[in-house]
């Protein structure tokens, strides 16, 4: 594949990007026309869930110019009638006299046949250019697609000697505003952020974005007993923010019956055994379709998650202080990892530096997987 594509794909992963937090549960996906003489002659987007296309988009840019050009693209395009009509159909009917593409898509109605619909009509494609850059884009529809549940990002802030709180459970706050301003920014494009009930009752939290995002993120407490206070904000903002109560077999019809009539959305979990009923409700927020699920804390629950190999994304504020004391929790708490052989290890993608603080973040790798460098940030 000729090397000169580099920059072009480069381009058309850039605009992908421009859809997150707007295309989900769809992937986002990005496509530029490139002429004869390597010239970009169009671009576009798939820009909003239901909306045209990338392709559709790049090629209606380019126009004219799109005959006997090359289009290169971040993802396989469709083949399908979908919200839009096949992508295959006007790549085929602009003229286009190559495809390059940089990874196929997982929906079981396309994965390859739009690759082959193309082929068939005498367009030779090219495939795996920049894959592992748009593999990590899609990473969250992947999962939705073949695992059924969200895409999880465990976030927490800690001490630089790893508490997210003191031995008398003060926290707020260890990470600096900068460092708040991102969660929030994060929180925006969510479509769901969970907590257990520990974080909800002592800390009382709102778990909106503020300033509000692109979206408006489902509010989950874990809470087996259905102990969650009628007077808490969470309770008391249910009528307009959503709010799900996710509670176990034995939580009591009484509790939750007055949940529901404050206006929370009860979930109740069928398996006794907590780690399993995580799993429950992750699938059950799978059938929603809700791609990204950002888990808060505390630490029991966070650590549950990743016990359960469900953390796919770590985002850890690293305070420069000194708390201290045996008895102040970490991030992570649960059963761990016995062996260190076993213990994930995270593939960096960003290390920033935010009025002191620092954030790393990257992706959780279970076994042996490919680490990409970090881009560093100030
Ligand atoms: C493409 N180009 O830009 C995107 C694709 O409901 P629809 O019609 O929007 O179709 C959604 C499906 O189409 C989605 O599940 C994925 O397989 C594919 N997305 N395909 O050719 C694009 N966004
Ligand atoms: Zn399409």
């Amino acid at each position: 594949m000729p090397a000169d594509f580099v920059p072009a794909m480069r381009r058309a992963l850039e605009l992908a990007r421009r859809g997150e937090g707007l295309v989900e549960p769809n992937p986002q996906v990005g496509a530029v026309v490139v002429d004869g003489h390597g010239q970009i002659v169009g671009e576009g987007c798939h820009e909003r869930f239901g909306g045209p296309h990338a392709e559709v988009m790049a090629l209606a840019a380019a126009g004219a110019a799109a005959r006997g050009a090359t289009l290169l693209v971040t993802l396989e395009p469709c083949c399908h009638h979908g919200k839009t009509p096949p992508c295959t159909d006007a790549v085929i009917a602009a003229g286009i006299s190559r495809v390059v593409v940089a990874t196929r898509d997982p929906f079981p109605a396309v994965n390859g046949s739009g690759i082959a619909a193309l082929e068939a009509a005498g367009i030779p494609v090219e495939t795996g250019l920049m894959a592992p850059e748009a593999e990590r884009l899609i990473a969250p529809f992947r999962t939705l697609l073949t695992a059924g549940r969200p895409w999880v990002i465990a976030k927490w802030a800690m001490s630089l000697d790893g508490r997210i709180a003191t031995a008398t459970g003060e926290s707020q706050w260890i990470s600096g505003e900068a460092s708040r301003g991102a969660v929030h920014r994060l929180r925006g494009r969510m479509d769901a952020i969970l907590i257990g009930i520990g974080t909800a009752l002592a800390d009382d939290p709102l778990l909106t974005a503020r300033p509000a995002g692109l979206r408006r993120a489902l509010r989950i407490v874990v809470d087996s007993a259905a102990r969650l206070p009628p007077t808490s904000r969470l309770v008391q903002t249910a009528p307009e923010i959503p709010l799900l109560v996710a509670v176990g077999p034995d939580a009591p019809a009484q509790r939750t019956n007055h949940l529901e009539s404050l206006g929370c959305l009860v979930w109740r979990g069928s398996e006794a055994d907590r780690g399993l009923r995580l799993r429950e409700l992750l699938h059950h927020l799978g059938q929603q379709r809700l791609t990204n699920l950002l888990v808060e804390g505390g630490n029991g629950v966070l650590g549950s998650f990743c016990d359960l190999k469900f953390v796919d994304e770590a985002w850890a504020f690293v305070a420069p202080k000194l708390i201290g004391g045996a008895a102040a929790p970490a991030p992570l708490g649960g059963q761990g990892h016995p062996r260190l052989a076993d213990a994930p290890r995270i593939a960096v993608e960003e290390l920033a530096s935010l009025d002191g603080d620092v954030l790393i973040r990257g992706t959780v790798i279970h076994g042996e997987g490919r680490v990409t460098e970090a881009t560093t940030t100030s």
